[in-house]
């Protein structure tokens, strides 16, 4: 039998990515992560399918554009790349310069990212400022800063970043055969959906997918500009990956959406936690971001996409947990807890 390993979006999809032979290609083998059957939607009369986005190498869809960001950036000398974030791009941005010898700065809201995000970035070695501000401010620092810095901005601002997050429409396509009817998606600052909306664009275009998915764009109802049609100047909610009030992509979420004849919905907290619950209780645990856009999903009663690992974000979980007390490491005690004995 041919060996055969996952090589990294970058390898599996060249042709569709702005890479020669003078492009390195700064990798941890990203990509190719699974369609996991759910139980959820057959209650609501649908086959409801979850791009597990969290078998990612930082854990998130944001490693897909990372590396072709960095790689490019890496192809230009840049000094370094600098990005604002509310967690997960953070954590991707570190991983990749760490793996491409490049210095890191990751700037970040003072209150709202999760833990299990931040210590990615620790980790790797980047340099992390916090500031007094929520992401969308942050957003606006970076880009001022960057030029100034000699640093190359990594946010979803950079194309780079969008052409590698079109690789997760590719492999939806490549696992069915064909797009999906719908693709329901969190949106926070847009580039996820506006990245995805191209990929399935250009992969039909390309001979390689007969139909276009109908775009469904999931927001937290306290952070939902989209839905609003207007920016929100403090965005709130449980979901801190899509706590954001001035998405970058705006125009790009509401193409996809026209074009494809979708929808935008807003989902509360409470609806995105059950969510979360649910599906954690079938086996996939998720963020609360990512489970917005299942609890879009329940609502609208219809198929989708999932972007952030559950373990992330352990303090949502954590506060609705209350762990029993310590009991003796004997068998009898754990079969009488356990109400076998
Ligand atoms: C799990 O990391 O904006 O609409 O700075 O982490 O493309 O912004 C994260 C966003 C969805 C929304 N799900 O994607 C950041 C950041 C998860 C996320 C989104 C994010 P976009």
């Amino acid at each position: 039998m041919q060996p055969r390993m996952w090589r990294g979006v970058v390898e599996e999809y060249r042709e569709f990515l702005p890479f020669t032979d003078a492009t390195p290609v700064i990798t941890l083998r990203e990509g190719g992560t699974p369609l996991l059957e759910s139980r959820l939607g057959a209650p609501v009369g649908l086959r409801l399918l979850v791009k597990y986005e969290a078998t990612n190498p930082t854990g998130s869809f944001k490693d897909r554009g990372m590396t072709v960001a960095v790689s490019k950036a890496a192809e230009a000398r840049a000094r370094g790349i600098i990005c604002a974030s509310t967690g997960n791009t953070a954590a991707s941005a570190a991983a990749y310069a760490a793996r491409a010898g490049l210095p890191c700065a990751l700037i970040i809201p003072a209150s709202g990212v999760a833990l299990g995000k931040l210590v990615q970035g620790i980790a790797c070695g980047a340099t992390i400022i916090a500031v007094q501000a929520a992401f969308d401010r942050a957003l606006d620092l970076v880009r001022e800063a960057a030029p100034l810095l000699g640093l190359t901005l990594v946010n979803s601002v950079n194309p780079h970043r969008l052409a590698g997050q079109k690789t997760a429409a590719f492999e939806i396509c490549d696992a069915l055969g064909r797009a999906p009817q719908t693709l329901a998606i969190p949106v926070g600052n847009a580039g996820n959906i506006t990245a995805y909306w191209a990929g399935f664009k250009e992969y039909r275009a390309a001979g390689r997918s007969k139909s276009l998915p109908r775009m469904v764009g999931v927001q937290a109802e306290g952070a939902a500009p989209l839905v609003q049609g207007h920016p929100v100047d403090e965005p709130r909610t449980v979901a801190s990956a899509i706590r954001i009030g001035r998405p970058a992509s705006w125009d790009g979420a509401m193409t996809a959406v026209r074009e494809s004849g979708g929808t935008l919905l807003a989902a509360t907290d409470e609806e995105i936690l059950a969510a979360q619950d649910q599906l954690a209780r079938e086996g996939i645990f998720v963020e609360p971001a990512s489970a917005a856009s299942v609890a879009g999903v329940l609502k609208m009663g219809r198929a989708h996409q999932l972007t952030g690992h559950g373990l992330k974000d352990p303090e949502v979980i954590q506060a609705r947990a209350n762990l029993p007390a310590p009991i003796p490491a004997t068998l009898e005690a754990i079969s009488e807890r356990l109400s076998l004995g």
